[in-house]
């Protein structure tokens, strides 16, 4: 196929890819904004590589009019996870969704494969907007935790030095660090919500705080100096407390002195 055939080929994909990145990365900063746990850690997209296209349609002799039907990763994305029970929560997300229909899925979580590797799979059909219209596309969806991940990142790593041929003591290894990764994923389940806790109270600490921060730019607008660099004291007096509830009763006390001079918080006048 030539080059340009490629590109025309590759580039809903491409679409595809930025698109769902953008969506799953804006899931994360709304459960964040609202001060909930994020199920997903962070998300990487990526398309397959014209070579490796190739060796998969030679590999599963694949002819080139099939290769959009048959190869299924063309577009790949890749959520990770904290938590093996998020994992869960990430698939039931993505199943509510009305802009992807699943097609297929491997729990490969439950049924671990026989080289060690642990992630869940979802094919689904996503639709882009291209100069020729829509088009449907196969997406494919891994979801895994950061040790899942670690795992799988240094065992393809390995595979491609040996292409594909890893020696049997490596592979042995490999299978070893593998139960070290279920070993660590059940440890890190098990003292889950203390490890949420806190972060949770972190992310909620920085809303306020970027909260409290936008207010004192509203009143920059409307109040006079001394009142500003009063407040603005006030602020860092309480924020070297490093007490929650004194940091919240102190942004209400704002929100008060701003309803006097009848303004609204930046981030809301600007939205
Ligand atoms: P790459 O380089 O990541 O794109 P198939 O993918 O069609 O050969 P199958 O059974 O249809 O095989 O799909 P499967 O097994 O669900 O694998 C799809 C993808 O999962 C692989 O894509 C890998 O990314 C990943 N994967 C599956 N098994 C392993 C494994 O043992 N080790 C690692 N590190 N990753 C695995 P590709 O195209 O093989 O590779």
């Amino acid at each position: 196929m030539e080059i340009q055939l490629w590109r025309e080929l590759l580039t809903p994909y491409e679409l595809a890819v930025k698109e769902i990145t953008v969506k799953i990365k804006h899931l994360i900063s709304e459960h964040r904004q609202n001060g909930l746990y994020s199920p997903i850690e962070n998300v990487k997209g990526r398309i397959k590589t014209i070579s490796s296209i190739l060796d998969k349609t030679q590999k599963k002799k694949i002819p080139m009019d099939k290769i959009e039907e048959e190869i299924e990763d063309i577009a790949g994305i890749r959520i990770i996870c904290q938590f093996v029970e998020d994992i869960e929560k990430v698939v039931a997300l993505l199943k509510s969704r009305s802009d992807m229909e699943v097609k297929s899925e491997k729990n490969y979580i439950l049924n671990m494969k026989e080289s060690g590797y642990r992630s869940y799979h979802l094919i689904v059909y996503y639709e882009v907007e291209t100069l020729k219209g829509a088009k449907i596309l196969q997406v494919e969806i891994q979801i895994r935790t950061l040790a899942m991940n670690f795992w799988a990142t240094i065992e393809h790593s390995l595979q491609y030095k040996y292409k594909k041929n890893i020696p049997t003591h490596i592979r042995k290894r490999l299978s070893k660090s593998a139960d070290a990764i279920i070993v660590l994923d059940n440890e890190m389940s098990s003292i889950r919500n203390e490890i949420m806790d806190a972060q949770n109270s972190f992310q909620i600490q920085a809303n306020v705080v970027a909260d409290v921060l936008s207010s004192i730019q509203s009143l920059y607008k409307v109040a006079n100096k001394r009142e500003i660099m009063k407040i603005q004291d006030e602020f860092y007096r309480i924020y070297e407390l490093n007490d929650l509830a004194q940091l919240k009763h102190f942004q209400k006390q704002l929100d008060i002195i701003l309803e006097g001079y009848n303004v609204q918080n930046v981030i809301d006048k600007t939205e």
